[in-house]
């Protein structure tokens, strides 16, 4: 494809920088399986899986045939006051892969949208329980959990946050994140120091009373701020500290949810169960955007209140559930379920961790860390100079046939379900040569 001729500037990249990108811009022109191609010809492995959101690999054939049968059947259905019958059965499936009790599923396009619906619907819970002082949500330093305003405003990345700050939500505090590398570098796993840490929850708690917070917000595992593990017996104890005082926990699944943690759910993984579950991403394997909240019947059934033709909670998307969505979604767990990916996931994940700790003594390494299917290797930063090794190491990867993930100074991988332990090792070792490379 001659892309010489391609007009770069209309388009603005989102969580990217343009003007470095339009002067070396790299464009992807094919995907399958578990590597993508770009235009000029170089083929990459991709080691996050789209951005955590392709575990099957690219352009599955089941996947690719339920979209295009969908496609030319219903193309579109009104979600507001109608429904189709593939919307209601993908809401049945998803409660299948769901912890006991949370079993109503409200569909949005995005995780941002998730988190959204899911604080939302918590404080519409409050108030039709008539605890309409329960206002504030609690969410942690470093977190993702999307764009939205409410996202931003719960999440706890600063470059996020500042610019938008007359914006953001005023009932919202912050629990401090858990990355300690004095206490937890080179941690295999989840780390045995820092479950003390949700004892913070008290503190804020009794700083603005259990009476006034709705709900704690968390990523079970933190992903996108570089896969950030909890500590042994953190997140139960969260979830004690929110049961003791009626605040609802909610867990942002949008990057463990459907096998990245070798479970369906990071709550089974880890044997905590929330009250509500956000959800995206993996769930169609990227082929159609999608994203929703699972919630626990009561907090659903306690909506369900006044006269029987009233709107119960007023909120939902133009593409609520939209037809290609829920066909890309059926067809994707119906492939998980039928191959066993899930289950491949957990096996994979010693062969990830051993790969990846095999680093531990490469150029510039200063801490390793893997949870699941995922894994992040932190790279000392040059002098004055924040994030240029990374980038390097990202531009360099490519011409070794590995396209990595990296935000500052930390690297991040989580390759598809599909891969071979082979591949998985190879990762490793193309970045153990690219680091030797740069300085
Ligand atoms: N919650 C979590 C926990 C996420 O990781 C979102 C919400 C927002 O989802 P949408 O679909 O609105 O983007 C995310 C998104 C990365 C990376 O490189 C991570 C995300 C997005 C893009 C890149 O780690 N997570």
């Amino acid at each position: 494809m001659n892309t010489a001729a391609l007009d770069l500037d209309a388009y603005w990249m989102p969580f990217t920088a343009n003007r470095y990108f339009k002067r070396r811009p790299k464009l992807v022109a094919s995907g399958r399986g578990a590597y993508l191609t770009l235009v000029d010809g170089r083929k990459v492995f991709d080691s996050l899986s789209g951005l955590w959101c392709t575990p099957l690999g690219h352009s599955h054939p089941q996947i690719v045939e339920a979209v295009q049968k969908q496609v030319s059947e219903l193309d579109y259905a009104p979600p507001f006051q109608l429904g189709h019958p593939k919307v209601f059965e993908l809401a049945a499936a998803i409660a299948r892969y769901a912890p006991t009790g949370l079993n109503r599923v409200f569909f949005s396009n995005s995780g941002s949208e998730g988190v959204d619906t899911a604080l939302k619907i918590a404080l519409a819970y409050h108030q039709a329980r008539g605890d309409a002082r329960r206002v504030r949500i609690i969410g942690r330093e470093r977190a993702y959990h999307g764009v939205g305003i409410g996202g931003i405003s719960v999440g706890g990345l600063p470059a996020n946050r500042r610019t938008f700050t007359t914006l953001s939500a005023p009932y919202v505090d912050h629990l401090p994140h858990t990355y300690d590398p004095d206490h937890m570098a080179f941690s295999r796993g989840q780390p045995a120091w820092g479950a003390h840490l949700a004892d913070e929850l008290e503190r804020i708690v009794a700083l603005h009373d259990a009476s006034t917070i709705a709900a704690v917000i968390v990523e079970p595992m933190q992903g996108s701020t570089g896969v950030i593990v909890p500590p042994t017996g953190y997140l139960e104890r969260l979830r004690e500290i929110c049961t003791r005082h009626g605040i609802l926990l909610i867990f942002d699944e949008v990057i463990t949810g459907f096998g990245r943690v070798g479970t369906n759910f990071a709550a089974q993984r880890l044997g905590v169960t929330p009250d509500l579950i956000v959800f995206a991403k993996a769930v169609t394997n990227g082929v159609v955007p999608l994203g929703g909240v699972i919630v626990r019947e009561e907090i659903h059934n306690a909506l369900m209140t006044g006269p029987d033709h009233s709107i119960e909670l007023f909120h939902g998307y133009t593409y609520s559930g939209h037809p290609l969505a829920c066909a890309a979604a059926l067809a994707t767990l119906e492939v998980m379920e039928a191959d066993g990916l899930i289950a491949r996931s957990a096996q994979l994940e010693r062969v990830l961790e051993d790969a990846a700790h095999s680093l531990r003594d490469a150029p510039n390494v200063i801490d390793i860390r893997n949870f699941g299917l995922a894994a992040a290797v932190e790279l000392r930063s040059r002098a004055n100079k924040p994030g240029l090794r990374a980038l390097e190491v990202f531009e360099r990867s490519i011409d070794a046939g590995l396209l990595l993930r990296f935000t500052g100074e930390t690297l991040a991988f989580a390759p598809p379900f599909i891969s071979t332990e082979g591949e998985i090792r190879q990762m490793f070792d193309t970045l153990k040569d690219v680091l030797r490379a740069v300085d």
